[in-house]
């Protein structure tokens, strides 16, 4: 049984390696709020919030999920007890909307306590089954073609399975075209959008249909579904789902609606680790690849997505970079490492999410903190 006592906030500010640019904008220095749950028992878990400084990727923020977890998600998870981190999320959705990053961010922390207090790892806990998970890349809109020849370059010679390139218009078939002629055929990349065009542009999205791409991530609205099925039966390049699918009932849309023939789940955005599990689920049942995609995380949100994509329907690379592709120095022991086949080892044998926090190097970079206790 997990009874809540306290749950601990921290915001750190983590500069990465280099900017990483989307079409709606541009990030250096990550401000991240990582969440501390401890049960009555004296038991811990860790979290991760992937919500961004500015809602140019989705409307929370930083500030929005501190203010939701204060306010209203801890009180509510206060309240009662749970036999299982599975009750967490549909106590939470009742009579609070939205807010699926911060409801996350506790929820999977609940988990990860869960899995500990079991001494199972948290791949295991969830229905994990594999022990490798295979790594893409997320490589941000480059200044010219040839900047992004070199990146999928050194991106393949390290091994990665994946390449997912950035575009926006004025920086796409160009660019696409670019990696095709020169790094051949047979080069694994994808693109995405993130909702940079319309249905008044399905020519250039035609036009990519020649380059034998994966897939396309999210080329229209963030919150559409109807435009991108009638875009997919005009383009033979998969559709991949991402900012769209924001819980199991959008992935049902998804498949009647033919809006997209992969989905990208990202448990921040979906809700955390049940609502992924239902969407994973659902998708297996209907022959929908998904994939683990990434929020640019730490160390210990990276845990929580290595250990997601170790459940059996994870068939397409993640964007789960090690951790040297993103920080000088992540916050957690090990580091987390890709091996030269591009392949992540889960943690299996360890009870939870199988990294430890660098706490003198999280006291550090902390630039806020609080502490909500039961009443
Ligand atoms: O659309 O997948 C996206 C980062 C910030 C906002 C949106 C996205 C991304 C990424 C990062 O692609 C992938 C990663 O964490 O490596
Ligand atoms: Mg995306």
């Amino acid at each position: 049984m997990i009874r809540l006592d306290r749950i601990r906030l921290f915001e750190i500010h983590l500069p990465l390696k280099e900017p990483f640019q989307i079409s709606s904008g541009v990030v250096q220095n990550r401000r991240i709020m990582l969440v501390q749950v401890i049960d009555a028992d004296g038991a811990e878990g860790w979290g991760e919030c992937v919500a961004g400084e500015y809602p140019n990727y989705h409307p929370e923020t930083v500030d929005t999920a501190w203010l939701a977890i204060r306010q209203w998600l801890a009180p509510k998870l206060f309240e009662r007890s749970f036999d299982h981190p599975m009750e967490i999320y549909p106590w939470l959705q009742r009579d609070i909307r939205g807010h699926h990053m911060a409801k996350a961010a506790v929820e999977m922390a609940v988990w990860e306590l869960a899995a500990r207090k079991a001494g199972q790892s948290l791949s295991r806990y969830l229905g994990g089954t594999r022990d490798k998970v295979a790594v893409g890349i997320s490589i941000g809109i480059q200044p010219t073609p040839d900047a992004l020849v070199e990146k999928v370059r050194e991106a393949m010679a390290a091994g990665y399975r994946k390449a997912k390139i950035k575009i926006k218009p004025g920086a796409d078939v160009a660019y696409v075209r670019a990696v095709r002629e020169t790094l051949g055929p047979d080069v694994p990349i994808m693109v995405d959008a993130n909702n940079a065009y319309t249905l008044d542009d399905a020519d250039v999205l035609r036009t990519l249909d020649q380059f034998h791409l994966m897939m396309i991530e999210q080329p229209l609205a963030w919150d559409d579904l109807l435009q991108h099925a009638k875009l997919q039966q005009t383009l033979q390049t998969p559709i991949c789902l991402d900012e769209s699918i924001t819980g199991v009932e959008r992935a049902h849309d998804m498949i009647e609606l033919q809006a997209g023939r992969i989905i990208n789940i990202k448990p921040g955005r979906v809700g955390g680790f049940t609502s992924s599990k239902q969407i994973h689920d659902l998708c297996q049942q209907n022959n929908i690849p998904v994939w683990c995609g990434g929020m640019l995380e730490s160390g210990v949100g990276r845990a929580h997505n290595v250990a997601l994509a170790s459940l059996a329907n994870f068939t397409l690379p993640g964007d789960i970079s090690p951790s040297s592709r993103y920080w000088q120095r992540d916050i957690v022991v090990p580091e987390w490492q890709m091996d030269a086949k591009g392949m992540i080892s889960v943690p299996v044998d360890k009870p939870g999410m199988g990294v430890e926090l660098d706490m003198d190097y999280l006291d550090h970079l902390t630039v806020r903190q609080d502490e909500l206790k039961v009443p």
